[in-house]
């Protein structure tokens, strides 16, 4: 079977509220994760561009919500667009309590306001256990009934044994099964057609 293609992807805006989110309704696949675990390195990897999300060394940078559109072509030749929406890093040690609650309270009102929301890609780094932030992450993603991805960042750097070790520390402290987690490497591109894969089931149903 031929691969799902992303043909074209371009940043739309950077939103401060919810009223500055989009007008346009499109369905949305969103990306949510500790400061640095790699969500614009994935962003990137996913889209086959260099810098349309702005990767850095210095986390807690991003504290909008950024839009990218993006259109992927499946096998049967049909285009379907999609919003992949990159949500602020959290569990960054130097940002203030109030701007914390901030964010956090942005956040929820993105996440509970009723956008076509697809799914979501809880993003952990694989070297470690989740953190409680991740944890708290998680569980408020399903309380609100979102369906939850968790995808195992930066898995080129641990070995074969470790990985699997990892992983089963990841689900065991998440509760998810198989199906649920996606090990991926932004250097390698590992775990990236299964993602575009899940992505595009996602938008067909
Ligand atoms: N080895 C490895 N490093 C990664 C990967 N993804 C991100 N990084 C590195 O982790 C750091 C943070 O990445 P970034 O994408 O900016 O994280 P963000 O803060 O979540 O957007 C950068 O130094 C990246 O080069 C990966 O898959 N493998
Ligand atoms: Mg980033």
């Amino acid at each position: 079977m031929d691969e799902i293609k992303v043909i074209r992807s371009e940043y739309i805006t950077s939103a401060v509220s919810r009223k500055s989110c989009p007008e346009e309704l499109l369905p949305e696949i969103v990306f949510v994760g500790r400061s640095n675990v790699g969500k614009s390195s994935l962003i990137n990897s996913l889209t086959n561009r260099k810098a349309l999300a702005r990767t850095s060394g210095t986390p807690g940078k991003t504290q909008t919500i950024n839009f990218f559109r993006v259109t992927l072509k499946t096998p049967d030749d049909a285009r379907h667009e999609f919003y992949l929406v990159d949500l602020p890093g959290y569990g960054y040690a130097k940002t203030s309590k109030t701007n914390r609650k901030l964010w956090a309270k942005f956040i929820d009102e993105y996440l509970s306001s009723r956008r076509d929301i697809k799914f979501v890609c809880q993003l952990i780094d694989m070297r470690h256990p989740p953190q409680e932030s991740d944890l708290k992450s998680f569980a408020s993603l399903v309380e609100k009934n979102l369906p939850v991805l968790v995808v195992a960042t930066k898995s080129d750097k641990l070995g074969k044994t470790e990985r699997q070790k990892h992983l089963n520390v990841i689900k065991n402290s998440l509760g998810v099964d198989d199906d649920s987690i996606l090990p991926y490497s932004s250097i390698k591109n590992e775990g990236r057609s299964e993602l575009l894969d899940v992505i595009a089931k996602s938008l067909i149903k």
